[in-house]
């Protein structure tokens, strides 16, 4: 797909952990190296094997190439794995299915349920927000890091793109699909008494953003936006540090925004049937719980507002805008409290579970 790195996002960052804090040996299929080389720039497109940053990248071919199974296979988002591969795996391999993110209550009854592929086994295995799922992905050490950024880091990090930021302006970062709400939201900047500097990675939502400004420069009244280029994984982890609200879209980069413990807005990945809005109210569930009642409104309305509902935009902003203090704590406290469920460990654990339970059977 054009411009849609979820799924490698996702898969390149488990398979770096794996082998690099687990020391594992790691194979990483990707039907799309040139969406892996966004993310990576040192991944080469062009080539079928290669090593990087201690991960082994084959290229999926229609052709699959004969290889011996590994002793753990993760099926990611349901790819389904190909025949060959398939007939080459047998009681030795543990076969798990790693699914979407959603924080719908069916998750945890489903986490980590059998999904027989006689003659083999399979075994589903869900991310998620509770202890009964099997958590998020989390490298070691992120948190520290994020804050040593934040203590020392971040006028590097201006400097590297060349920007002076005033320390009086509202950083918002915007990461999103085309947006019906867009211009309203630009409007409520431009209009607002609050200077904001938002910073868009090429992408998606860039055409509308050129659109607003039919091409008279990026700033109007108290908005200016600078257009960013596509970063590298880690360095878009620092735009997400950086600045003081974070508009992020799917699954990776909705992850990415928790981590960074700063206020964020989820644009959700929108599904035809609107099965989307369901995921959206199950996670603005879990997420508000502990938010007092004005600032868990304010926080529901935009990210409502923001997924289309077709409510005013310039009064849930404005009050998202006012409940920034809350939504800060909240936002700390969020990101401590899910960062005791790593999938990583989760799901070697589970490996070696499900290993355990073959050998009595
Ligand atoms: O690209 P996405 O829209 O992915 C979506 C969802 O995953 C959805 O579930 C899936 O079904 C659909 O694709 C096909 O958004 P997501 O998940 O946030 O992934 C973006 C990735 O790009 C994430 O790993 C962060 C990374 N990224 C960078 O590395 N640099 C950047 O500058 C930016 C903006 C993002």
């Amino acid at each position: 797909m054009v411009d849609n790195y979820g799924d490698i996002g996702v898969c390149w960052r488990l398979a770096r952990q794996l082998a690099n804090e687990f020391g594992l040996s790691v194979r990483l299929w990707v039907d799309d190296l040139r969406s892996l080389s966004m993310l990576c720039p040192e991944a080469d497109a062009a080539l079928d094997i290669q090593r990087c940053r201690g991960v082994e990248v084959r290229l999926w071919e229609k052709a699959f190439p004969e290889v011996d199974p590994s002793d753990l296979v993760i099926e990611t988002f349901s790819c389904m794995l190909p025949e060959s591969y398939m007939a080459r795996m047998g009681a030795s391999q543990v076969w798990i299915n790693l699914e979407y993110l959603s924080a719908e209550g069916w998750v945890e009854g489903c986490h980590k349920l059998p999904s027989p592929r006689p003659p083999l086994d399979r075994h589903f295995f869900f991310p998620g927000f509770t202890r009964k799922t099997g958590g998020l992905i989390l490298e070691e050490g992120l948190f520290a890091k994020r804050d040593a950024f934040l203590k020392e880091g971040i006028g590097g990090f201006w400097r590297s793109l060349q920007m002076d930021v005033p320390p009086d302006t509202l950083k918002v970062s915007l990461f999103a699909y085309e947006n019906a709400a867009l211009f309203e939201l630009f409007d409520a900047w431009a209009n607002g008494f609050q200077k904001i500097l938002c910073l868009v990675p090429e992408g998606r939502i860039l055409p509308q953003v050129m659109s607003y400004f039919a091409g008279e420069g990026f700033s109007r009244g108290n908005l200016q936006v600078a257009v960013l280029p596509f970063f590298e994984q880690e360095k878009y982890d620092e735009l997400l540090w950086a600045s003081d609200i974070n508009f992020v879209r799917g699954e990776d980069s909705f992850v990415r925004a928790q981590w960074a413990g700063k206020p964020f807005v989820w644009q959700i990945y929108p599904q035809q049937d609107g099965v989307h809005w369901d995921k959206l109210e199950a996670f603005l569930n879990l997420y508000c719980g502990r938010l007092s009642r004005p600032e868990a409104n304010a926080l529901r309305n935009f990210w409502e507002v923001w997924n289309g509902n077709g409510h005013s935009v310039v009064h849930a902003w404005s009050e998202f805008l006012s409940a920034r203090a809350e939504l800060e704590r909240r936002a700390m406290v969020w990101a401590d409290e899910l960062s005791e469920n790593n999938l990583a460990l989760n799901l070697l654990d589970y490996f070696q579970e499900v290993g355990t339970m073959r050998a009595f059977k």
